[in-house]
């Protein structure tokens, strides 16, 4: 187990763009934690430091934290690939789907247990009773209860779930449902995905949200957007800035390390081509090589300078998501096999993640370079990656499932396909808003007033200190 620091960021900073009322709630309410929580440890505790949106969620929200006088801190436990084999499991059936077809036997369970029991004595020698302690998802629900018996108080927060129960998505929760019950609070991104027996006063919807300053969501110059793509290999442009006055301009928008390409086996994507882009980790519910196979063989239909960018991270070495090598390898194995006419019309990029700021700076550029955004998860609990284009007012085409129906309404601030195994839909979504940009434009401008209203830390951070009032009353 380690802890990931970071710096305290002073809430001016988010409150510079909320209207008064807003930002003085705000203030308030910080005001008040600070007050509650005076001599109390608020701890995260989750299964990545890096990929994915609860990491992209907890560098924000806990440097907010700290930076509105509350000791707040991050903890990344510790897991064997037994272990993230079995918790990428679990988060599939929460997800309603199998995934590796394994099962949640007791065997399972016994390895599940032993991983965290060794978690929680580390954590244990952190802890003090009164201190108040966030769980994200499945890999850390066993951990509730010897957390609850030395005082803690404890909330188990679940950034997954399905819409309607199915047979997997129940043995999902039974597995879980031992170690969870015993939490004081429960924390979900939809009512819908909360369990029929979790007791509805303990229940807490928070959907996620985005900071419009952090090296993911920063306003960037176009030139500056055109320049990081240049440098990284992901886009050839014919007449790029100069190096020096990039480095010049690039200053606080995150290091980009210059590079042959990015993009596996294939050049850059041409700099006149209009970019259709989905970002997400390798999993297979994000449905990478649907958007591929449906892109593909509807290619002829879309204009000439159409390119499909696919971007998700670097799955080298040990993560949390066992299956993001398998999905890109599918994903460059369907590529490959296509005729050269199609695949140079596609591309595929790993993007590295050694640096935090310089990946997300690299998916920053992407996602304000890109001219229509897909994401065609076939589940998501909530969906960052629909998030951050809406707030670059980039037009979305996206599955109608999970939280992303919370974002998007459709025709007024995106697309929604209503079955998200529709490959002709989704293309035709693209197609629609690649051949009427002033759509596009439209629903991208309403997008981004829907995140700046919904979505942002203010609202996040609010609920968080309701919730901690409550639970230390
Ligand atoms: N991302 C990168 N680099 C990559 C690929 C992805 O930074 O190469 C980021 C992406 O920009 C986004 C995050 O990873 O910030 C992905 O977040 P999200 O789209 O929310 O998906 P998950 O990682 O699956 O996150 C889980 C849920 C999701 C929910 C999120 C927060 O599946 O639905 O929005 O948790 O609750």
């Amino acid at each position: 187990m380690f802890e990931v620091r970071l710096a305290p960021v002073g809430l001016d900073r988010l409150a510079q763009l909320l209207a008064s009322e807003r930002a003085r709630r705000l203030e308030a309410a910080a005001l008040r934690a600070q007050e509650q929580l005076r001599g109390r440890v608020v701890w995260n505790v989750n299964a990545t430091a890096t990929g994915g949106g609860v990491a992209e969620m907890l560098q924000v929200l806990v440097a907010y934290g700290r930076g509105a006088g509350v000791d707040t801190r991050w903890l990344v436990l510790d897991g064997d690939p037994e272990f993230f084999t079995i918790t990428k499991r679990l988060h599939n059936f929460l997800h309603g789907s199998s995934g590796d077809e394994g099962s949640l036997d007791d065997r399972a369970r016994s390895h599940y247990e032993q991983v965290l029991a060794r978690n929680l004595d580390e954590l244990l020698q952190r802890v003090h009773p009164q201190d108040i302690v966030i769980l994200h998802d499945p890999q850390t629900a066993g951990l509730v209860p010897g957390l609850v018996a030395a005082g803690a108080h404890v909330a188990w927060r679940c950034h997954i779930g399905r819409d309607t129960a199915n047979e997997l998505h129940d043995l999902g929760w039974a597995f879980l449902r031992p170690y969870i019950m015993a939490a004081h609070a429960f924390i979900f991104s939809r009512r819908e995905y909360v369990p029929a027996w979790v007791r509805d006063d303990l229940v807490w919807v928070v959907p996620p949200s985005l900071d419009p300053f952090s090296a993911k969501n920063a306003d960037l110059d176009p030139e500056v957007v055109s320049t990081t793509l240049h440098v990284a290999g992901l886009v050839s442009t014919s007449s790029p800035t100069s190096v020096t006055e990039f480095d010049r301009r690039r200053e606080g928008h995150g290091r980009v390390r210059h590079r042959d390409s990015l993009i596996i086996d294939g050049p850059p994507v041409p700099g006149d081509a209009r970019v259709v882009l989905q970002v997400s980790r390798w999993d297979r519910l994000k449905d990478m090589e649907g958007v591929l196979r449906g892109f593909a063989d509807n290619l002829s239909g879309l204009p000439d300078d159409a390119h499909l960018v696919l971007a998700g991270p670097d799955v080298t070495g040990v993560t949390d998501d066992p299956e993001g090598g398998e999905v890109l390898a599918s994903c460059l194995e369907l590529r490959v096999s296509m005729d050269t006419s199609i695949r140079r019309r596609i591309h595929l990029t790993a993007l590295p993640m050694d640096d935090v700021d310089e990946n997300a700076h690299l998916v920053n550029a992407l996602q304000r370079h890109a001219s229509v955004v897909v994401q065609k998860s076939l589940v998501e609990g909530f969906g960052l990656t629909v998030t951050e284009p809406m707030w670059k007012s980039r037009p979305v085409v996206a599955s109608a499932v999970g939280g992303i129906q919370d974002q998007i309404d459709h025709g007024v601030n995106g697309l929604l396909l209503d079955d998200p195994y529709d490959l002709d839909g989704m293309v035709k979504g693209v197609d629609t808003l690649l051949r009427d940009p002033e759509t596009a434009q439209q629903l991208g401008e309403r997008a981004h007033r829907t995140v700046l209203d919904r979505f942002l830390g203010d609202r996040h951070l609010l609920q968080y200190g309701e919730l901690f009032a409550s639970m230390i009353e």
